[in-house]
């Protein structure tokens, strides 16, 4: 793994995940439901945490640390680290679901509620959606419904510990109910908008609201992409 992380754009990484988009990979075709069912269908648990990026890992100090929140809101914000945790705090237990088949179980996480946010910023009535930006050029787009939900999270801890700079500390994004891919790492903007604008791997085949119990990991049936 070292030598293929840190700096470098994982060129064929991202190729094959196109072609896992094309081909409709680890699709069972089935849904479940998430009040009963635990594990999404077609997911593995994990017991380790896998890092997945594009790369590229920005080295983002506390000090640093700046985030925007932009675009379709009465009050436009700029929070550096220590803002963020003069926010009310909360912690939360819950799973993660990564497209690529791992889900890992009972993460805890601290962090600010986005909820606490948006009552700061206060979304314009013609807000819909959100798109996430990050240091590293990534960035993801969720429906504001999506993210105006009590499990969603901009999160600095998990498991006791600072999130870790692969993991995309000093904060990022948690949206646990939604593949991971939509949670943005060393995030640095999170735009509303009226209108909706797909991010990087919702460009590339993947699917535009990624529900992993519906099993929306790609945007197409196989083949017809
Ligand atoms: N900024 C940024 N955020 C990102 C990504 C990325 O490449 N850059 N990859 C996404 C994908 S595809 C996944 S599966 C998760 C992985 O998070 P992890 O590395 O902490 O497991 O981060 C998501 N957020
Ligand atoms: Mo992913």
């Amino acid at each position: 793994m070292t030598d293929d992380t840190g700096s470098r754009p994982r060129e064929k990484l991202i190729a094959r995940k196109q072609d896992w988009a094309r081909e409709g990979r680890l699709l069972t075709g089935t849904t479940a439901d998430a009040a009963t069912v635990r594990l999404p269908p077609g997911q593995r648990e994990v017991s380790d945490w896998p890092v997945l990026d594009l790369g590229i890992q920005p080295e983002i100090t506390r000090a640093a640390f700046r985030l925007d929140i932009v675009g379709a809101v009465e009050q436009p914000l700029s929070l550096g680290f220590d803002d963020l945790l003069a926010l009310p705090q909360s912690a939360s237990v819950s799973d993660m679901h990564c497209v690529t088949q791992w889900t890992r179980y009972d993460n805890r996480w601290q962090g600010v509620a986005a909820r606490e946010v948006l009552a700061r910023a206060r979304p314009k009535a013609t807000a819909r959606h959100v798109i996430f930006h990050a240091h590293d050029g990534y960035s993801t787009n969720v429906r504001l419904d999506q993210f105006d939900r009590p499990d969603v999270f901009l999160v600095h801890a998990w498991n006791g510990q600072p999130i870790s700079r692969p993991h995309g500390g000093p904060v990022r994004v948690l949206i646990p109910h939604l593949y991971l891919w939509k949670s943005a790492k060393w995030v640095r903007r999170i735009e509303l908008a009226a209108l909706d604008r797909p991010g990087f791997w919702e460009t590339r085949g993947y699917h535009n609201n990624a529900d992993p119990w519906r099993e929306e990991r790609y945007a197409a049936a196989p083949g017809t992409l």
